[in-house]
């Protein structure tokens, strides 16, 4: 039998077909920043330090997808790049909606296109291209096949999918996220009998999965976050959100502020891991994000690459069979290095 040493790496090319071009933020059209690139500098770094196998992730249906996603907003996303095509032509951008169902309108979840979009989007940030149905799909086919290679005993695995997850819940798109990746894991390893923990260390709150999470308490879900008062999603992450109804107490927000750097950053990874410790977690799932990097082009947080090699080891102290799933981070240059250096921190305990 052949050794098979480090961390298993689920990954497919699928998520090429997912190659937005620009997105509308700060009063205008800028150039995308969640690009193929991330995830291709990832596994290049993955390969070239030998970090464990790449494996091309299985297709699990559209069951798991369901117990999280509704059935409604799934077929939709299927669907909108042909319906926004068939409007304004084959030739035309990537659909970015342009109104919203807000305060005093109605939502029209089955409407045109425009009022489709307008009532599942809830950004500017995250255009639908011809290929971010099936590149999103494969993204949750990436997480289900970590998870299932911990149920079968690994110690932990990393899904590099993209495009990234945290920011999507049960019926909304946005912050470059379509399906909740790291949410579907956690649920399916839930229906297996197990007791998942969500620790996101995304710059941003993942207001996605606490949504999905947050009256329920047998998911747990911690976040160290920059602080939504200054920084994106704006509109949840806030300290006050406990979780509500049978949820109390299992959602635990920990915002910081600007400038963060590691000894900061380190105890609100400690006060996270009492919480992680007292809920009696068996499985550990981490949403990814590398976006606290100094040298983050849209983040403000001061985390240095060898900070990364400490986050890996602070996470393997917890002794838990940990999912590590891909989010956000768009320092290209950088993030090959800095991901592999969490993976081979972590290994390293
Ligand atoms: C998965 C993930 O990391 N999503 C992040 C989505 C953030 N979208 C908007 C960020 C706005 C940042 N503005 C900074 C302006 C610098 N040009
Ligand atoms: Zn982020």
């Amino acid at each position: 039998m052949p050794f098979a040493v480090g961390m298993k790496t689920f990954y497919s090319p699928v998520h090429l077909r997912h190659a937005p071009k620009q997105e509308f933020e700060g009063g205008r059209m800028q150039p995308a920043v969640e690009i193929p690139e991330r995830a291709e500098r990832v596994r290049a770094e993955i390969e070239a330090r030998k970090l464990g196998p790449l494996l091309t992730p299985g297709e699990f249906g559209n069951e798991p997808l369901l117990r999280i996603h509704d059935p409604a907003f799934v077929i939709f996303l299927s669907e909108a790049h042909g319906a926004w095509t068939r409007r304004y032509g084959k030739d035309a951008p990537d659909a970015i909606p342009s109104a919203w169902p807000s305060r005093g309108l109605r939502e029209q979840r089955s409407g045109d296109i425009e009022s489709r979009l307008g009532s599942y989007a809830f950004d500017t940030a995250t255009p639908i291209t011809k290929g971010t149905w099936e590149a999103a799909r494969t993204g949750v086919n990436t997480a289900l096949s970590a998870a299932q290679a911990l149920m079968q005993g690994e110690r932990a695995a990393f899904a590099l999918a993209r495009p990234p997850g945290h920011h999507a819940s049960a019926d909304v798109f946005g912050g470059y996220c379509y399906l909740n990746n790291i949410a579907v894991a956690a649920q399916f390893l839930r229906d297996a009998g197990m007791r998942p923990a969500i620790l996101d260390v995304d710059y941003h709150h993942g207001n996605g999965t606490q949504s999905i999470f947050y009256r329920r308490d047998d998911v747990l879900f911690v976040s160290i976050h920059a602080d939504p008062s200054f920084a994106y999603p704006h509109f949840l992450g806030f300290a006050d959100e406990r979780g509500e109804d049978a949820g109390e107490g299992a959602t635990l927000n920990l915002p910081l502020p600007r400038l963060t750097q590691w000894p900061a950053y380190a105890m609100a990874m400690d006060t996270g891991f009492e919480r992680l410790r007292t809920f009696g977690a068996d499985v550990l799932l981490v949403s990814l994000g590398l976006d606290t990097f100094e040298a983050d082009p849209i983040s403000r947080f001061k985390l240095k690459s060898e900070d990364y090699l400490r986050m890996g080891e602070k996470i393997a102290s917890l002794k838990l069979p940990t999912l590590f799933v891909f989010e956000g981070g768009y320092n290209i240059e950088k993030l090959g290095e800095i991901t592999a250096n969490v993976l081979e921190g972590f290994e390293a305990k």
